[in-house]
């Protein structure tokens, strides 16, 4: 198994003018017939090498002259044709099997819908191709199928011809006019429901906006629809970019590897992100639909009429992307909530993934399997990336900066280095030294030192930098750090972005009456870890400005007190108090959700230089116990204002509401009173919206064991039918506390709901489970050995899927020495695996190093 590197990219030797495909789909097979229009790039080659992944070939034509065997040569990867004219048209007929193809790349069936995924490199097993993101090219593309079973087919661009002919099949022809790679390639066919709409651009075009879905769950699509026309108006507000076909189509398949696809104008999806309802969906779905549904959207002008060069560049469209889905849902929702939730995720996810032995640079410099790069460092951290450049340029800026890329690269396929060249070039900001956050990896720490005398305030900055994963030092970051001062009595004296650019620097404050109070790293301006010896938690908490720092330091404050708990001292009773306050705020009620919320598990065993759980656990559900039985009565008011009247509708406020009114709920339950456990089941049994549901059976589950049974069996008898609520059902039990949950776990793989070849199924049963601390890190390894079985059975099945569970280990080389020894055996054994794929050999590889 070999490695690919960034440093020996090179051109293409062949270009594609245009692609011609036609699809024959069967019940049992399918004939794909492609005729490529291709040119010598490089007059000296003379060998035509494709990539192609078991190909069974049925004909090969060069210029309609078919060839015999020795002038090609099929490989497990590739197909070569040898001495190839400078001009010619290569005619390629050959044999697929999507319906039994489960790793869901290239064509596959899920359910009985055909659909495709093409990214990154899936297209190379439908036919033969130059399968690489710098070779664009256009695409007509006919579907052939049953019109009976397959009423819809659909592929990019236009809908230019439909036939039906007399053996009962429908041919339908597709025309995209802009130059695409094939990972942007799309293919759909099946018996659909659909709801239509349209969008009128600003210049006045009309376009044809198109849901598909299962038959049934029309009704289920309206959500998305609408975020699509929001996305559609913000990109042209924001950013001057316009839809620019005549037809936009998405369709929802249950069956996904991964959240979604930008495909040129056929946008598959992975159903979560499409169907929601009140009574199905939480409150998180429907953000996360408007997200998603934004995200692909957006991929149109950032990632298709702008692609990458090579697969190392994939952070230039989804950094980018990610930067510009989560503007759009702060511009829509709470932004301070949007900026939180953010950050909560980055810390939870990609901090843990940059302290590991998988840390990679946004940018990498290598890889196994590209498909193990679609990470929350190149997603996440890259969007962090283009956060600082927009605070560094200024909205202004920013936006001539970009209007600059777009102008310059339209239709091309370009790098990183190009989108900075066009940041730079627009804002006249020498960015120069900024390009260290595209090449290194690991979270910069800053260490902040304070001093003060005469009237002086002196901030002294330290940059510490992690080592690379093989041990190789690393360099100082510049960016962009907000921060303000205070006054004794919570005034702001001023409030300033500083940009750090050396390993240690002083900044100087002068004229102040008195030392002020810090606030720093404002908006999480930078993804760093700030590291500052006694911070005024509590004052700041109170009187800071910053929406992001009032919450950080409640965090901080709490981990500050968990930690000392850990160690055995008392209970901080300022902490306590400091939480009191918070109690009493007026503000946005979603934002006060997050307040009151203590700090992750995730975030304190982060902190620990050698990972073991229990004592975090015992000490948050000390604390948690400790905070319930001082404030009952407070929170107990703010769990009544915010449940009645209980409503379902997914207005800002009442999911303010919600998301209080469940803190509440959450904060409340440790007190294991029959009295809460009695409320909780009320809200079970009443709830109108599916979060108050899930909330309240959770915590039956984890709390009331007596109530939960019930709960659980309605719940599960409600929506037996509903594979997505299903997987909330899977989830709950998966991550429950409660004694016996690897049995249950077991036990449910046999449920006739579960299905091993549902991605979202997996993650929810499975996945989950491996993110349950406590079961999955039990001393007697039983957690270590079903999720190694598991990855060694779904690596049969679906790679991808097998790769994203090994994650769960990722830990291994900060964990306590018995657990470390429980996981080597087990990792080691999933290496040893037979023909383990390449996805999870690299992970489980890097792991073990
Ligand atoms: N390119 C896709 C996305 O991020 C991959 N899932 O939207
Ligand atoms: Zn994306």
């Amino acid at each position: 198994i070999e490695a690919i590197y960034l440093k020996d990219y090179k051109k293409p030797a062949f270009s594609i003018e245009s692609v011609n495909l036609e699809f024959d789909l069967y019940e049992e097979f399918a004939i794909v017939t492609n005729i490529m229009k291709m040119n010598k790039v490089d007059g000296n080659e003379k060998t035509l090498e494709l990539h192609s992944t078991d190909l069974e070939l049925v004909e090969l034509y060069i210029n309609d002259l078919k060839l015999k065997e020795s002038r090609y040569i099929i490989s497990k990867e590739s197909l070569s044709v040898l001495n190839v004219p400078s001009e010619f048209t290569l005619k390629v007929v050959n044999k697929i099997y999507p319906q039994n193809n489960t790793e869901l790349e290239g064509l596959y069936k899920s359910g009985s819908i055909f659909c495709t995924q093409n990214e990154p490199e899936g297209f190379r097993s439908i036919t033969p191709y130059l399968d690489r993101p710098d070779v664009m090219s256009v695409f007509t593309t006919t579907v052939i199928a049953d019109k009976e079973s397959y009423p819809v087919l659909l592929s990019n661009g236009n809908k230019v011809d439909t036939k039906d002919r007399v053996d009962k099949r429908r041919s339908v022809t597709w025309h995209d006019p802009h130059p695409k790679p094939s990972y942007l390639f799309a293919l759909v066919a099946g018996d659909l429901g659909s709801i239509t709409d349209e969008f009128t651009t600003a210049s006045g075009s009309n376009v044809e906006l198109n849901i598909y879905c299962d038959k049934g769950n029309e009704s289920k699509c309206y959500h998305a629809m609408k975020s699509l026309k929001e996305a559609m108006l913000w990109d042209e507000q924001k950013y001057g970019r316009e839809y620019d076909l005549d037809i936009y189509n998405i369709v929802a398949v249950d069956s996904f590897n991964m959240g979604a696809m930008e495909n040129k104008g056929l946008n598959i999806f992975n159903s979560a992100y499409v169907l929601a309802d009140e009574d199905s969906a939480s409150d998180a779905n429907f953000m996360g639909i408007q997200s998603v549904i934004a995200h692909e959207y957006f991929h149109n002008w950032t990632g298709n009429r702008i692609t990458c060069r090579d697969w190392f560049q994939l952070t230039l469209k989804e950094g980018l992307t990610v930067f510009r889905d989560q503007c759009f849902s702060a511009d829509l929702n709470s932004a301070e909530v949007q900026r939180i939730d953010d950050v909560k995720s980055l810390r939870e996810r990609q901090f843990v993934e940059d302290a590991s032995p998988t840390a990679h640079p946004i940018q990498p410099k290598s890889y196994i399997s590209m498909n193990n790069f679609y990470t929350s460092t190149v997603y996440e951290k890259g969007a962090e990336v283009i956060r600082m450049i927009h605070t560094l340029l200024g909205e202004e800026n920013y936006r001539k900066a970009t209007d600059l890329y777009f102008k310059s690269f339209d239709g091309q396929a370009v790098t990183t280095d190009d989108f900075l060249w066009a940041m730079q070039e627009a804002s006249g900001i020498d960015l120069s030294a900024f390009k260290t956050w595209y090449h290194q990896s690991g979270t910069p720490k800053l260490k902040v030192e304070e001093s003060f005398s005469d009237g002086v305030y002196k901030l002294t900055l330290t940059q510490v930098i992690p080592n690379a994963v093989d041990s190789t030092k690393q360099n100082p970051y510049y960016y962009p750090l907000k921060m303000g001062l205070l006054d004794e009595s919570g005034e702001e004296i001023l409030a300033q972005t500083l940009v750090v650019s050396k390993e240690r620097e002083e900044f100087i404050f002068q004229n102040l009456k008195s030392k002020p109070i810090l606030s720093i790293n404002r908006a999480f301006s930078a993804p760093i870890i700030v590291e500052q010896k006694s911070a005024e938690y509590a004052f700041l908490m109170k009187y800071d400005s910053d929406s992001f720092v009032k919450y950080e330091s409640a965090q901080n404050f709490a981990v500050e007190t968990i930690e000392s708990m850990m160690r055995g001292q008392e209970i901080n009773s300022s902490f306590v108090e400091a939480y009191g306050h918070l109690l009493d705020l007026d503000i946005d009620l979603s934002y006060k959700a997050l307040l009151l919320e203590l700090p992750s598990v995730s975030t304190l065993m982060q902190r620990q230089d050698e990972v073991d759980f229990e004592p975090i656990y015992e000490a948050k559900e000390k604390l948690a116990k400790h905070l319930a039985v001082t404030f009952e009565d407070k929170v107990m008011k703010l769990y009544v204002d915010n449940h009645f009247p209980n409503v379902s509708a997914i207005d800002s406020l009442n999911m303010g509401k919600r998301s209080l009114k469940n803190r509440a709920l959450k904060i409340l339950a440790p007190l294991e009173t029959p009295a809460i456990g009695k409320l909780t089941q009320a809200q079970y049994n009443e709830s109108l919206s599916m979060s108050d549901r899930v909330v309240a059976l959770d915590i039956l589950e984890n709390t009331f064991s007596d109530f939960a049974l019930e709960a659980l069996g309605d719940f599960y008898s409600k929506y037996k039918d509903q594979t997505l609520v299903m997987n909330k059902y899977f989830s709950i039990l998966s991550a429950s506390h409660r004694e016996g949950v690897l049995k249950r776990v077991i036990e449910l793989q046999n449920d006739e709901v579960y299905d091993e070849k549902v991605p979202n199924l997996v993650r929810s049963l499975i996945g989950v489970f491996a993110r349950n601390y406590k079961y999955f890190h039990a001393k007697d390894a039983s957690g270590y050995k079903f999720v190694a079985d598991k990855i060694i059975e779904i690596d049969k099945i679906n790679p991808q899927m097998a790769s994203g569970l090994a994650g769960a280990f990722k830990i291994y080389s900060r964990i306590n020495t018995l657990n470390k020894e429980l996981m080597r055996v087990e990792l080691q054994r999933i290496l040893n695996t037979k023909e383990l794929s390449k996805n999870s050999f690299e992970i489980i590889s890097k792991i073990l190093k």
